[in-house]
């Protein structure tokens, strides 16, 4: 049984321990992600059935890291093992005013080299309820825009919500067709789009109205009425007061605005994932709240907590959640 399900690429991830600089690190550090399976692992330690779908080298690695997100409790049975070789990314985490740096190494992997006729994506959606995808997965080749393309339509077919993490990175379209001409396409299948001001600009030509006292509604308003079938913009806003004290809160548009209070992320442990875990928590909030508004905030702040995890994948549980959105300030001794 899976309530929702998640497609795209999972990568090894390699990082010298704590803040050392790759040109001083004598180990790395092996752990698992991708946007989308971050997605899919963080629902399932929240309790929600999910599935992910992915294409891993029919080697010790990919089954390594197949098994590290069956550990997490995510359904991998309609995972394709086909292809030579697994995705890396190396990551050196910063401190203070020092930023990280990811290297990744993913050409040619078995993902981007996929057979989109792999996979059977009525059968695999089959009694789900949610289907949710990122903008890393079009990027990564043709074959794999061609799959996404082909899950949203099944997913349509079968009613069922799509969401869609639109993160436009700039540096994975390497295949020869542009974001820009691919995206319109597959984002016009979705039900919620997360999507920034810049990124709505950057791949839709979308901005603000000049003027606007809501830049964020206004762009969403936007976006809404190029793409008919969107019925939720959401998206985080940063606010950094100084390299130690950075707070996010979250963003909706739904024909009318709500936002989160700002919650705070300083000391950051760990950064990678935390669109990923803002995203899950905003699936779990729908599934389970009666209000857009707590929705939400679950979302927000369960993106909060990602920041104190080392890893790609938010492992926490909804009454972690609750708790500070009750409002306390300080996690709950148990
Ligand atoms: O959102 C987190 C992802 O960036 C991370 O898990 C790795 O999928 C990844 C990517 O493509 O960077």
């Amino acid at each position: 049984m899976k309530q929702v399900v998640t497609f795209g690429e999972i990568m090894m991830r390699l990082s010298p321990p704590l803040n050392y600089r790759f040109a001083q690190a004598a180990t790395l550090e092996v752990n698992y992600g991708g946007g989308d399976a971050n997605v899919a692992a963080a629902l399932a330690g929240l309790g929600v059935p999910a599935a992910h779908v992915t294409c891993f080298p029919d080697n010790d690695l990919g089954r390594a890291a197949a098994s590290q997100f069956r550990r997490f409790g995510v359904d991998m049975d309609h995972c394709v093992y086909q292809g030579q070789r697994l995705g890396l990314y190396f990551l050196e985490v910063g401190a203070s005013l020092r930023a990280s740096k990811v290297v990744y190494d993913r050409a040619d992997s078995a993902f981007a080299n996929l057979n989109p006729d792999s996979f059977d994506w009525e059968e695999i959606l089959k009694d789900a309820q949610w289907l949710h995808w990122t903008g890393i997965t079009p990027a990564i080749s043709a074959s794999a825009a061609q799959a996404t393309a082909d899950a949203i339509r099944a997913a349509r077919k079968l009613g069922i919500t799509v969401s869609a993490d639109v993160n436009y990175r700039r540096n994975l379209w390497q295949y020869g067709q542009t974001a820009q001409s691919v995206m319109p396409a597959l984002v016009a299948g979705c039900d919620v789009a997360v999507c920034s001001e810049n990124d709505a600009d950057d791949l839709f030509g979308i901005q603000a109205a000049a003027g606007a006292d809501n830049k964020f509604a206004s762009m969403a308003e936007q976006l809404m009425a190029r793409f008919p079938q969107i019925k939720q913009v959401v998206s985080t806003k940063r606010k950094t007061q100084s390299a130690s004290h950075e707070r996010i809160k979250g963003m909706l548009f739904d024909g009318t605005y709500s936002e989160t209070p700002y919650y705070d992320i300083t000391p950051v442990v760990d950064r990678i994932g935390g669109g990923d875990a803002f995203l899950s928590g905003f699936i779990y909030g729908s599934l389970h709240y009666a209000t857009t508004q707590e929705a939400l905030t679950f979302a927000v702040v369960a993106s909060a907590l990602k920041h104190t995890i080392p890893g790609d994948v938010n492992l926490i549980t909804p009454a972690e959640v609750e708790h500070i959105m009750q409002g306390n300030t300080t996690g709950r001794l148990v």
